[in-house]
This record gives structure tokens, C-alpha cells and sequence, in this order.
């Protein structure tokens, strides 16, 4: 059994996503602890011994026996966390299902080749060092985003209410944060977008999860500072 879960966290970055997923599951009973990315909190030796990534979210799980694991992957740990708690029904139940193959396809399209676009766009727009920055690079994802992603989401959400049908489900956890995140940069902006988010903005877990997403600002305030650099 589980003693105690603990979220490594930064408001409105990936580690919402597990944020949201653990109101979704285990409601209040999870603690939290702030990693300043901006302070470089991500780079202390003690972080960086349970998380060689340098990175949030991580979430520490213990469990009653005393043994520990630190887990490094949003998607997984949202994965894992619905898994874990099936009466929430956050998830299509594992076997050989159509339902199950294409949750779990766009749980991970989200959280690899949809998260990849937009990690290029947000480093070269504002985290890298700005003469590491490529223009090119912008163009080139934002556009793969308006002709490929967003027409694949939008097909989806014009027929269902959720991504992958009739009902909410953890892949809505990993593409509802990417499409917040998406927004942010300009990006998802049509209607079907705009009424996907008013839907998923309603669940209280995501309230709860996105109350302190005011504390984020997309600019960091010293990227050209070498100690305040991000390893991107
Ligand atoms: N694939 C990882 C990526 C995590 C990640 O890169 N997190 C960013 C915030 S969204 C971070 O902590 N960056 C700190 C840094 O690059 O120094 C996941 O999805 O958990």
C-alpha cells in the first residue's frame, strides 16, 4: 500500500499535469514541494541525486513497507496514478481493447511528439540563452503544430466532448495541459479549442491543480545568466 505521495513541482508546467491527475485520484492527501526552476533549484545536489534530469515534475512515492521510488515522467506518472486508481475511471481497462490502444495512443502522441513541438517553441522563445536561439526552429514547429497537431485535436473534439470520446479520461490531463501550454503561445486558438477548455476547466481537480498558474511567467528572468540557465 501507499504511505505517502510527495509532487516535486512548478505551477504550470508539466508537473500540473500530475498535480491534476493526483486531485483527479487521491484528492488533498499528497504533499507538495516547490522546485524554484527560475532559482536554479533543479541543479542542488540533492535534487539532482533522486532526479539526474534536473527537472519537475518528479514524485516520490513511498510506500508502507518503507520502500521509496522516485518517478521522473509526467505522462507516466498520470498514466500510473489512473491505473492505480481504477473507481475513478480515468482510464479504459488494460486488455486486448480498441477503447485502451487509442487512450493510451494519445496520452503518449501528447506527451512526446505534441510535447516536443512545443518544448522547441517555448526554449527558443524564451529559455535558451538568446544567441542560441533559432528563428527557424520557431517557424518550423509552430507550423507543424497549426498543419498536423491542431487539425488531428480538432477533428477529435468536434465529434466528442473529451479526446477520446464520450468521456474524460488521463488523456485529457496530458492534451488539456498542452493545450493550455498552446494557448499561451498563440497556438489552438479556434473555437473547438476554446470549448474543450471551458469543459475541462469545470472538473474541480483541474481548478485545484491550476490555482497557483498565476506564479508563471513563460519569460525567465535571467537567461542569459549563466547560473540561471536552463539545461533546455
Ligand atoms: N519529459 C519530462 C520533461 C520534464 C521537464 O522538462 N520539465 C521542465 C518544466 S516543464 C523543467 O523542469 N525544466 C527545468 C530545466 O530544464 O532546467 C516530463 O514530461 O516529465
Amino acid at each position: 500500500m501507499i504511505k505517502k505521495l510527495k509532487l516535486y513541482h512548478y505551477p504550470a508546467t508539466r508537473s500540473a499535469r500530475v498535480r491534476w491527475a493526483l486531485y483527479e485520484t487521491v484528492g488533498d492527501d499528497f504533499e507538495t514541494e516547490i522546485v524554484e526552476l527560475y532559482k536554479g533549484d533543479q541543479y542542488r545536489e540533492s535534487y539532482q541525486k533522486k532526479n539526474p534530469n534536473r527537472n519537475v515534475p518528479m514524485l516520490e512515492i513511498t510506500m508502507d513497507n518503507g520502500e521509496v521510488m522516485h518517478m521522473l515522467e509526467s505522462a507516466a506518472m498520470v498514466e500510473w496514478l489512473a491505473d492505480a486508481f481504477p473507481g475513478k475511471r480515468l482510464a479504459p481497462k488494460p486488455g486486448l481493447f480498441l477503447a485502451r490502444a487509442d487512450y493510451l495512443q494519445m496520452l503518449h502522441f501528447a506527451s512526446t511528439w505534441m510535447d516536443m513541438m512545443l518544448w522547441q517553441v517555448r526554449i527558443h522563445e524564451h529559455v535558451l540563452p538568446t544567441a542560441e536561439t533559432d528563428a527557424r526552429t520557431i517557424a518550423r514547429y509552430r507550423n507543424k503544430m497549426r498543419t498536423e497537431v491542431e487539425p488531428q485535436l480538432a477533428a477529435r473534439l468536434d465529434k466528442t466532448p473529451y479526446i477520446c470520446g464520450e468521456s474524460f479520461s488521463a488523456a485529457d490531463i496530458i492534451i488539456g495541459h498542452n493545450v493550455t501550454w498552446a494557448r499561451g503561445y498563440q497556438m489552438c486558438q479556434s473555437e473547438v479549442f476554446r470549448g474543450y477548455l471551458s469543459r475541462i476547466s469545470k472538473r474541480p481537480a483541474f481548478q485545484k491543480a491550476f490555482a497557483d498558474a498565476k506564479a508563471f511567467n513563460p519569460e525567465l528572468p535571467n537567461r542569459d545568466h549563466p547560473a540561471g540557465q536552463f539545461s533546455g
